[in-house]
């Protein structure tokens, strides 16, 4: 059997090495020309952990190879992105599916009987059955699941992808998995394809409820990391140790309180409520109070470095332009090289746009930045400004020792 992952990303390329290790025959299907070449040479062009070895040992040994071209195969796994068409002014936000579409004309021609498709990409609820569409009116054959049923000659089925970044591959193998087959048959055709190379359980759903438990997944992490933000608003406005509060608080059996930080980055969780929010606007006002309260947490904490600064101008007969301001961490997360959506990055960044030369920012994780209005500097050199800012918790700030004599220290992160 032939698998064919379509994307060769941050999911498809890893589901694709881990199913050529398995040793089974993988073609990887991809736009980007780069990205065929670089794969095809054994190497890789996205940062993760094992995933270079993987990649190398599968290449090595013919499990996997990258063309631009579908070629025929008896699975094809869709894994490329659904990002968001915003309008200028960013109130209102459209799911943008055109890149399953353009996917699924790709492979049309090539489908033949008995074959599976298998969608991963985050998704509105719904798209499967649009996807389904799509093949069938690509192929003059129309027999596909939701009007032919059990007698359609494809499998059609959605199987989100639920992996954490900078774990993987082990997340790939060791998660359980939600398997939402267009038909009964649709599911069991897929979860026995998983079970291939995953050891989490496949538990069999329909694709409806999958494509909205991947949404619900992420949202209720928006929504439990949003009352961990507010809480660090109302406790800033009484004077109180938000960390500390929390502490106590999840002492309670049945309280577990996330951790607030300067707000919410990533290409997931920051994105996916919107999947729901656009569809359901008048049912989904808890997701969307949420999603506005993480997306202002970078300005707040803008807001407060600049009342921090004026109180210190004022304390210690200081010009504004000579304060100096250290900031630990540009990354979405700890311990990651991730700046996507970050909002450590864009603080840093909107802070150096109002102060130029009076702001260095430390990032254990990256080397080289493309904005060069953000200046990198050490730790140490860092340590010695008058302002020091905590955006990101990264392994090596939690053992930092602070200079005695430090004018002002603001910790965002706990
Ligand atoms: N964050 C906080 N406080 C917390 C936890 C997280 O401020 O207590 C922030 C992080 O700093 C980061 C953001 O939230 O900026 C998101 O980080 P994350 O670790 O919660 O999640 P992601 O975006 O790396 O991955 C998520 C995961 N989803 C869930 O945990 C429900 C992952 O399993 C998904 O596969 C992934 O989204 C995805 O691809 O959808």
């Amino acid at each position: 059997n032939t698998v064919s992952v379509v994307g060769l990303g941050y999911i498809g390329l890893p589901t694709a090495a881990v199913i050529a290790s398995r040793k089974k025959k993988v073609i990887g299907i991809d736009v980007n020309q780069h990205a065929v070449d670089t794969i095809n040479g054994g190497r890789i062009h996205i940062v993760e952990p094992e995933l270079d070895m993987l990649v190398h040992a599968a290449v090595k040994e013919r499990y996997l190879r990258a063309t631009t071209v579908p070629e025929p195969a008896d699975v094809f796994l869709i894994a490329v992105p659904t990002p968001f068409k915003t309008d200028p002014e960013e109130v209102s936000f459209e799911p943008d599916l055109s890149y399953i579409e353009a996917a699924c004309k790709s492979i049309a021609p090539v489908l033949k009987k008995g074959d599976l498709v298998i969608l991963e990409s985050t998704s509105p609820v719904g798209t499967t059955e649009k996807m389904a569409r799509w093949l069938s009116k690509e192929r003059s054959d129309l027999s596909f699941p939701q009007t032919q049923g059990e007698n359609s000659d494809i499998r059609i089925a959605y199987c989100p992808e639920r992996v954490l970044p900078g774990h993987i591959i082990r997340e790939l193998i060791e998660n359980d998995r939600i398997i939402g087959g267009l038909t009964k048959q649709c599911s069991l055709a897929a979860s026995s394809f998983y079970k291939l190379f995953v050891n989490g359980e496949c538990i069999v759903s329909d694709a409806r409820t999958a494509e909205m438990a991947k949404l619900t997944e992420n949202s209720f992490r928006d929504v439990n990391i949003a009352f961990a933000n507010e809480l660090s608003l109302i406790c800033d406005k009484f004077d109180i140790d938000v960390s500390q509060l929390i502490r106590l608080a999840n002492r309670h059996p049945r309280v577990n309180i996330l951790k607030p930080g300067p707000g919410v980055g990533g290409h997931c969780i920051a994105v996916d409520p919107w999947f729901i929010i656009s569809e359901a606007p008048d049912e989904s006002k808890l997701i969307k109070a949420a999603r506005e309260v993480n997306k202002n947490k970078p300005d707040w904490v803008l807001k407060k470095v600049q009342s921090v600064m004026f109180d210190l101008a004022s304390t210690y007969g200081l010009k504004v332009t000579d304060i100096t301001f250290g900031c630990f961490g540009l990354s979405f997360k700890p311990n990651i090289d991730d700046l996507r959506e970050s909002p450590a990055y864009y603080v840093v960044s909107e802070l150096s746009k109002l102060y130029p030369k009076q702001v260095v920012a430390v990032e254990p994780n990256v080397s080289k930045l493309r904005d060069e209005s953000i200046n990198l500097a050490s730790i140490k050199e860092a340590l010695g400004c008058d302002i020091l800012i905590f955006l990101v918790d990264h392994d090596e700030f939690k053992e930092l020792e602070l200079p005695e004599e430090k004018k002002a220290v603001i910790d965002f992160r706990g």
